[in-house]
């Protein structure tokens, strides 16, 4: 497979003509090669974006909103392709992609392909009647989207969609790891009637098209998901040009579940909370505080379901875990095991690489692990680890739990499972987190404001706070 950048409606090579491997998770194999590009290609995305943008962002709402839907339909109609890419491309089960991220993608055209047919601006008559205020907004111009491989075309359609239904034309990033989906998109944007240069599709390594696009002086904002330390990069590189700026980054989110909730409930979920999409996305639980009177019976049933985890082919359908995403990244958990280990921690399930038939044997798999008895400052439970792996420590009541969820740097979501409805308000108000989850994990209403605290990131988006983001509100006064 030849990766090509997608730049005014055309696929070409990087100016280089240099390319990188692409590798497939689950057999370890190059399975193509993907354009190497740089500054010089950035240009002339850049260029094709600003072309088009006089044109583009003077469509109305209805214009750009029938757009999108085409785009929705045609996503819709290669489902199963797409999906059966994302998941050899970047490791997770079938299924996962077929059933929630592919239709997610499509949800998000959807989603802001009917919400720019509604949006409310204010209109504020002065006390003495002598005139009248409105907001007014309008696009800002060429956006760059900058987004991770743990979720590709869910992320990256999550910024494309409100950023062009606001009117703007964008240069998009992808990450190198995982960029078959974002590949595949730019044929299927043509084949939905998208103008040419609306949308551009750059590949290549983060140093050099996603540093280019983050300091391009023709690039006013920039919305992006992946490292914390990505986004501190990101971050100082807007500064000359004070560019708006969204941050969705890392996350170690804690679960805390009480004596009082539905053990076994809390249980099953709290597998799928850690585990899925083998425990690379942001919002998984890593931490899992348990009421000390009920984490015997609650590790019981944890670790027995999470010893049933299926772990293998992507494609089979009783797989419930894939490969981890790359060498390296199987490397960086693998080094979190063993520093569980030097702290004294106590590795109940996992923490080591299942042994799989041909053509699997080489793929990155590794078994979910569960680790016990670490030392509150041990660096597991400190730092993001982005996989299979979670710690479970107890507490004894209300006041220390939350004193142990809040006791981090990161600040995206948590989880609370308690039977008890106003220890379920208590807590969750006094979670510095951006999303909670009550009884429940990843239930998403995409018009609610989605995004960390603390290093957890910058801007919310989602619903209205992605237009806002994607817009620049004006006021306009007229004397009456
Ligand atoms: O991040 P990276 P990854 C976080 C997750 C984990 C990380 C995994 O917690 O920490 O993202 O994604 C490009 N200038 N989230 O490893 O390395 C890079 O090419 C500009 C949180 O991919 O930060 C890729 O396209 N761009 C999130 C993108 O940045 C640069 C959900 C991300 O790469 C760059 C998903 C640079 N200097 C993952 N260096 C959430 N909060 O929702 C790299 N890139």
């Amino acid at each position: 497979m030849e990766i090509k950048n997608f730049i005014n409606g055309h696929y070409q090579e990087a100016k280089s003509k240099k390319t990188i491997p692409l590798y497939e998770p689950a057999t370890a194999k190059i399975v193509g090669q993907i354009a190497a590009s740089n500054k010089s290609d950035v240009d002339e995305a850049v260029q094709a974006a600003k072309a088009i943008y006089p044109w583009w962002s003077a469509r109305t709402p209805e214009q750009r909103s029938q757009a999108l839907f085409k785009i929705a339909e045609r996503l819709e109609q290669s489902l199963e392709e797409l999906a059966r890419a994302e998941s050899k491309d970047q490791g997770k089960p079938y299924h996962l992609a077929k059933e929630i991220e592919i239709p997610r993608a499509i949800a998000n055209f959807r989603y802001f392909a009917s919400l720019i047919l509604h949006t409310q601006e204010s209109a504020r008559p002065k006390a003495d009647a002598s005139a009248l205020s409105y907001t007014f907004r309008k696009p800002i111009g060429v956006a760059g989207l900058i987004s991770p491989w743990n979720l590709p075309l869910y992320l990256l359609t999550w910024k494309i969609a409100p950023a062009i239904a606001a009117g703007n034309t964008v240069v998009c990033k992808p990450s190198e790891i995982t960029p078959v989906t974002a590949y595949l998109l730019g044929d299927l944007l043509n084949e939905a009637g998208l103008p040419h240069g609306v949308v551009n599709i750059l590949f290549g390594l983060g140093s050099e098209v996603g540093q280019a696009i983050a300091e391009h002086p023709e690039i006013p904002l920039i919305s992006f998901t992946g490292g914390t330390s990505t986004g501190k990069k990101i971050l100082e590189a807007s500064v000359p040009k004070i560019k708006k700026t969204s941050l969705e980054l890392g996350g170690k989110n804690a679960a805390l579940i009480f004596s009082d909730s539905d053990l076994s409930e809390a249980a099953i979920q709290s597998v799928r909370s850690s585990f899925q999409n083998q425990g690379e996305i942001c919002l998984c639980s890593s931490r899992i505080y348990v009421q000390e009177e009920v984490l015997e019976k609650f590790l019981e049933k944890f670790v027995r379901t999470v010893s049933l985890l299926k772990i293998g082919d992507p494609e089979a359908k009783e797989t419930q875990m894939g490969a981890l995403v790359s060498k390296e990244h199987r490397e960086k958990i693998e080094s979190y095991v063993a520093l569980a280990v030097k702290d004294g921690g106590t590795i109940l399930c996992g923490g080591s690489r299942p042994k799989l038939e041909s053509p699997f044997s080489d793929g990155y798999f590794y078994q979910p692990t569960v680790i016990t008895g670490l030392p509150k400052n041990s660096r597991v439970l400190r730092e993001e680890i982005f996989g299979p792996v979670v710690t479970v420590s107890s507490f004894k009541t209300e006041e220390e739990a939350i004193e142990l969820a809040n006791d981090s740097e990161y600040g995206l979501s948590a989880t609370v499972w308690t039977k008890d409805l106003s220890r379920a308000h208590r807590v969750a108000q006094k979670l510095n987190v951006g999303t909670t989850w009550v009884n429940s994990w990843m239930v998403r209403d995409l018009s609610m404001p989605f995004g960390g605290l603390k290093q957890s990131g910058l801007g919310k988006e989602g619903g209205e706070y992605s237009l806002e983001f994607f817009t620049d509100t004006k006021t306009i006064c007229i004397k009456i």
